[in-house]
């Protein structure tokens, strides 16, 4: 199938996605950043918690991410999970069409509307009621240019307004491809439906992900991770 570029839409609650962009000083920075953190990190694939590993990273986002997360979903918006993902030649993935349905809490209470449960690496994350999902935002901050070659993420507008999906009821049928230059950020529903291909270049694809919430969660969970 011939991908075509996504548009760069400015309208979040109808397509689902968005977008912004850093300076290149700013992206270069989070870019040294983060290649410290792939340095120490022994994860060929998504790197967790970036964050809490780089003091720097948490500057940074504080300063440079959380006013844009802001301004998109609520001033009192805060930070719930980071992941930096990479595509290089040695440890490159395709991913297959989803939704990003879980999220990650302190520890397992049963409460109506929430689960399956599980467990990896010691942390507890969940699927939680759809409303949860529907007041989250994901930032997508691109710190190398991404295209079809090296695995740019593939998105099907407007799809997060079908809910919580079954995955075999993830079809897309018009997906867009999200071209982009190093700092642009691409903010996107979690619903929204999202896949992206192998690499084929030697060309890096760092990404640093970041997930924004603005509500507690009901008592008694808690996030795990609350910046
Ligand atoms: O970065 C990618 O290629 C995919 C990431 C993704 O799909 C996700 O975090 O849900």
């Amino acid at each position: 199938m011939e991908l075509i570029d996504l548009y760069k839409s400015d309208r979040l609650e109808s397509d689902g996605y968005t977008w912004d962009r850093l300076t290149p000083d700013e992206t270069s920075a989070f870019a040294i950043a983060c290649d410290v953190v792939i340095a120490e990190s022994s994860s060929q694939f998504g790197i967790r918690d970036p964050l809490g590993r780089s003091a720097d990273l948490r500057f940074l986002t504080e300063r440079f991410l959380y006013p844009i997360a802001r301004r998109q979903l609520s001033s009192r918006a805060f930070l719930v999970r980071s992941t930096l993902f990479d595509k290089p030649q040695t440890a490159n993935w395709a991913v297959p069409w989803h939704q990003d349905v879980t999220i990650e809490v302190v520890e397992r209470h049963d409460i109506a509307g929430f689960g399956p449960w599980s467990m990896k690496d010691d942390i507890v994350s969940v699927q939680p009621l759809a409303k949860v999902l529907q007041n989250m935002l994901t930032l997508r901050l691109h710190l190398d240019p991404a295209d079809a070659e090296n695995g740019a993420l593939l998105v099907e507008p407007g799809s997060h307004l079908h809910g919580k999906l079954r995955i075999q009821d993830i079809v897309p049928t018009e997906p867009l491809l999200c071209s982009c230059e190093a700092g642009e950020i691409l903010m996107m529903k979690p619903l929204l439906f999202h896949a992206s291909n192998r690499s084929t270049s030697g060309h890096p694809r760092r990404v640093l992900h970041l997930d924004f919430a603005y509500e507690q969660l009901p008592h008694p969970l808690v996030w795990r991770s609350q910046g």
